[in-house]
């Protein structure tokens, strides 16, 4: 068991304290792990593990979230709301939402200084980070193998107004330290990009830890994915960094305006176009299209944009349909028992 905590070195904010009533005495609690039936917890008294029973079965917990505990049994009264949530659609044709990570500050975009660098997927990485509420940092991992980061780092810088890039060799503690700041005392990190970007290697440096990395296939650069603890590691300056392997399948669901903090620029020609309903094909008065035959804006990027709102608007109806289909499917039950219910009721 490790030594005592400060709320504030577990990420405590006013956000959540505005939350508590003031008579209160529940513990709140961080979490730090999720597994089935129990929760590894941080909290002013140290770390436990508590069993969900109860009515607590029924909330949904993510790594990161703040619960309150009422502290005999210990048992869970209820989790505090979030600032931000990764999440994803579970695989398979369930498609329910499963929660990633919770109240994160900052989301380390990984990628890497070769063939994994890809300005799509980068995009999509920032939206998702900009949904969940986390500051972006794109950092270009393998700096050290190519002899200039500049045409990468310059490509990464105009995915979105002002995000930061740092381009670096990841293995370097040296060099690392430009991500310090991000990992103070009561910060909390998340990292997500393709297996084989350097991660784990990441994640090695900044906390002195040995957690296993692979080699990379020489032939493609790329990796297999080697992580598959979900977990909260402490950082020396006293922040938290989370490794979690489900960070990797997130995909668009419901960002809405997030794309639009993306695709900033696209956004706001859109405003320009003289019909509102502009689909930026062949309408005349299409601020897009003038934007893109005067060199204004890349025609790849509006492509790329169209097909992520694509993307989040086919996860974010399905949601939808399946929810009213439930719903039905809830009215149509009630309908059949209460017909049983008559039919009983006319034999009597
Ligand atoms: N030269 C160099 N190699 C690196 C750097 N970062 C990571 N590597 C190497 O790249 C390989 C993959 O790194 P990992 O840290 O395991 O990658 P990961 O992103 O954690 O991969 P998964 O856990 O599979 O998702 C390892 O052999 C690392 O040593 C870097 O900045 N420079
Ligand atoms: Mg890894």
């Amino acid at each position: 068991m490790e030594s005592k905590e400060s709320l504030q070195s577990l990420g405590w904010r006013p956000f959540f304290q505005s939350q508590i009533e003031l008579d209160s005495d529940l513990l709140p609690a961080r979490v730090l792990n999720v597994h089935r039936g129990r929760i590894e917890v941080a909290h002013v008294g140290g770390h436990e593990i508590v069993e969900i029973s109860g009515k607590a079965a029924s909330i949904a917990i993510a790594v990161g979230d703040w619960v309150l505990l009422d502290t005999d049994g210990p048992k869970i009264d209820r989790c505090l709301e979030r600032f931000g949530l990764f999440q994803r659609r579970a695989a398979g044709t369930g498609g329910e939402i499963q929660l990633i990570a919770a109240n994160i500050d900052t989301l380390f975009i990984v990628t890497s200084a070769n063939r994994d660098f890809n300005v799509a997927r980068l995009e999509r990485y920032l939206a998702i980070a900009y949904d969940a509420g986390a500051f972006p940092i794109i950092v270009i991992t393998k700096a050290d193998t190519v002899d200039s980061t500049s045409e990468f780092v310059t490509e990464a810088r105009a995915l979105s107004p002002g995000v930061l890039v740092e381009a670096l060799d990841g293995r370097s503690s040296d060099e690392v330290e430009v991500l310090r700041p991000w990992c103070e005392s009561g910060q909390t990190v998340a990292l997500l990009g393709s297996s084989g970007v350097g991660k784990s290697t990441l994640v090695n440096t900044l906390t002195g830890d040995h957690q296993p990395t692979k080699e990379v296939r020489d032939d493609d650069q790329r990796g297999r994915h080697t992580t598959t603890s979900r977990s909260m590691h402490r950082l020396p300056h006293g922040g938290w960094l989370l490794d979690t392997p489900g960070m990797r399948e997130l995909q668009l669901v419901d960002v809405g305006d997030a794309l639009d903090d993306v695709f900033a620029e696209v956004a706001a020609l859109t405003a320009e176009c003289r019909f509102s309903d502009c689909s930026h094909e062949t309408e005349p008065g299409c601020a897009v299209q003038a934007a893109i035959e005067s060199g204004a804006l890349d025609a790849g990027r509006l492509q790329r944009y169209r097909k992520l709102l694509s993307e989040d608007r086919r996860n974010t109806e399905t949601i939808a349909e399946r929810r009213s289909r439930d719903k039905n499917f809830g009215k149509m039950i009630k309908s059949v028992l209460a017909e049983k219910r008559k039919d009983k009721g006319g034999k009597q």
